[in-house]
């Protein structure tokens, strides 16, 4: 059988399925949507991808992108209205998110989970994460996005990261010496495409109706 759609398998909290969304929205794809819940996650996504992480995606021809950023590039490359893949970009972009998902993400889960380790204080966990916020901060100075005056993928493939970093401790990271970082923030929580991304699903089960995302009035938005 041929699927109509691609499945993207999703669960709503998960830094790396938001960057994954956030592509697929920017680029104006349609996929159908499975929520998963991580402690139970289903057979059919453990059978395409038996490592058991979301995002994945699951194209109609059947092969299956298993890393978020993979997700966010393919879907970009298969349109991209607002030009979040600059010419030439690329290497800049794999960098930055590299950064990202190793160093910043290993303080990051430091820093939300200081209990589980307990080798440092979780100030100092904080500390070391701000390296990559001095980083951004600097882009940030430079320009509204962290390439240039427009959105591109270093924005949608981090800020997720930043994010979580941010509601650790919401107070506490307002008051930190980075005032274009929580700028770029403050305007994301707000951007109506990220808002379409953190629209709640029910968790999928097999048999359920599927659910189309974006719904389709998002899309002709997202491609004007
Ligand atoms: N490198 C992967 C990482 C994805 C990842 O670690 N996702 C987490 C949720 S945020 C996950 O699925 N963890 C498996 C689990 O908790 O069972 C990617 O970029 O897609």
């Amino acid at each position: 059988m041929t699927a109509t759609l691609p499945i993207l398998y999703s669960f709503r909290r998960c830094p790396y399925a938001m960057r994954a969304r956030l592509g697929l929205l920017f680029a104006g794809l349609q996929v159908e949507l499975r929520e998963v819940v991580l402690k139970n996650k289903p057979r059919e996504m453990l059978d395409i991808s038996p490592k058991g992480t979301v995002p994945v995606l699951q194209l109609t021809n059947g092969a299956v992108i298993e890393e978020s950023r993979d997700i966010m590039l393919w879907a970009l490359e298969q349109s991209d209205p607002q030009g979040l893949l600059p010419e030439g970009a690329l290497p800049e972009v794999n960098s930055l998110i590299e950064q990202n998902d190793t160093e910043f993400k290993y303080w990051l889960d430091r820093y939300k989970y200081f209990e589980r380790h307990p080798g440092m204080t979780q100030s100092e966990y904080r500390q070391r994460g701000e390296g990559f916020l001095q980083e951004l901060e600097g882009r940030l100075n430079k320009s509204r996005f962290l390439l240039g005056e427009t959105v591109s993928v270093a924005d949608i493939g981090i800020m997720p990261f930043v994010r979580q970093f941010a509601h650790v401790d919401r107070e506490m990271f307002y008051r930190l010496p980075y005032p274009q970082v929580q700028r770029w923030l403050q305007d994301w929580l707000k951007h109506p495409t990220f808002v379409q991304a953190m629209i709640k699903y029910q968790p999928w089960q097999a048999g359920d109706e599927s659910v189309v995302f974006p719904l389709p009035e998002f899309l002709v938005r997202a491609s004007l």
